[in-house]
């Protein structure tokens, strides 16, 4: 489709330029990567690159493992070189949302011990303000028992409306790969100071994780149909 050879042209661009021999990298979760580790398995074997990968879910560890690149852990490697993720929506003073996939704890993590964070996505994720494309809200991890409570403290102090994430192919809620639940927070129109917001919610006894990476990356690259690719730095 036409979203996917965005997606793939992002995705390319970004290995070619930012991943070098001997390289510790950690590999992001969702579509868009998908095309990244395909790029990454192509340059190792064509350029006998020596690569070791960190997985940021089970998705991202399965597609290492599947495309037989190097699997790494944070124990032996704890800094990595660079981190290769997607996003839900980037706005013009590089906060993003991320965890429309639901792997937004292992993501934040991995990318926060990266000397590079870099972002992959389709044209639709590239925004002045979030919530301008993206409709699905800030994803935030929380501790099942927490998640009545949280959901109203949310609502109370920043207003809009929290849902907890529903399972499609299981009955229940989602339970992420660390076994907890996950509220989308559809915010307000407004102007937020996603800083503020994003300790505030961290600070909330049963968060977990905020979707909200703000001022982690360090590039975006911005894929399109016809396979040109925008920066954005
Ligand atoms: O869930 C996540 O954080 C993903 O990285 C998401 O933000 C981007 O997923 P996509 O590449 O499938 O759009």
């Amino acid at each position: 489709s036409l979203l996917e050879s965005a997606k793939k042209a992002a995705a390319f661009r970004a290995v070619d330029e930012c991943v070098k021999d001997k390289d510790v990298v950690g590999v992001g979760s969702g579509s868009t990567v998908v095309y990244a580790v395909e790029r990454l398995a192509e340059r190792v074997q064509k350029e006998k690159l020596q690569l070791v990968c960190i997985p940021t879910s089970f998705q991202a560890r399965q597609l290492i493992v599947e495309n037989n690149l190097i699997l790494g852990d944070l124990d032996r490697y704890p800094q990595l070189d660079v981190a290769i993720d997607g996003a839900d929506e980037l706005d013009n003073k590089f906060t993003a949302i991320k965890g429309g996939g639901g792997c937004l704890t292992q993501e934040k993590i991995v990318a926060s011990c990266a000397k590079r964070f870099i972002i992959i996505a389709d044209y639709t994720k590239d925004s002045q303000t979030l919530g301008e494309q993206y409709k699905k809200g800030v994803p935030i991890e929380v501790i099942p028992l927490s998640y009545v409570p949280v959901m109203q403290r949310i609502q109370t102090r920043f207003g809009g409306k929290v849902q907890l994430r529903m399972a499609k192919s299981k009955a229940g809620p989602v339970v992420t790969d660390n076994g907890n639940f996950i509220l989308d927070w559809l915010f307000p129109e407004s102007k937020f100071d996603w800083d503020s917001v994003n300790t505030q919610l961290n600070l909330m006894p049963g968060v977990v994780e905020t979707g909200l990476f703000v001022n982690m990356a360090e590039k975006a690259y911005f894929g399109y149909s016809d396979g040109s690719v925008k920066e954005k730095a």
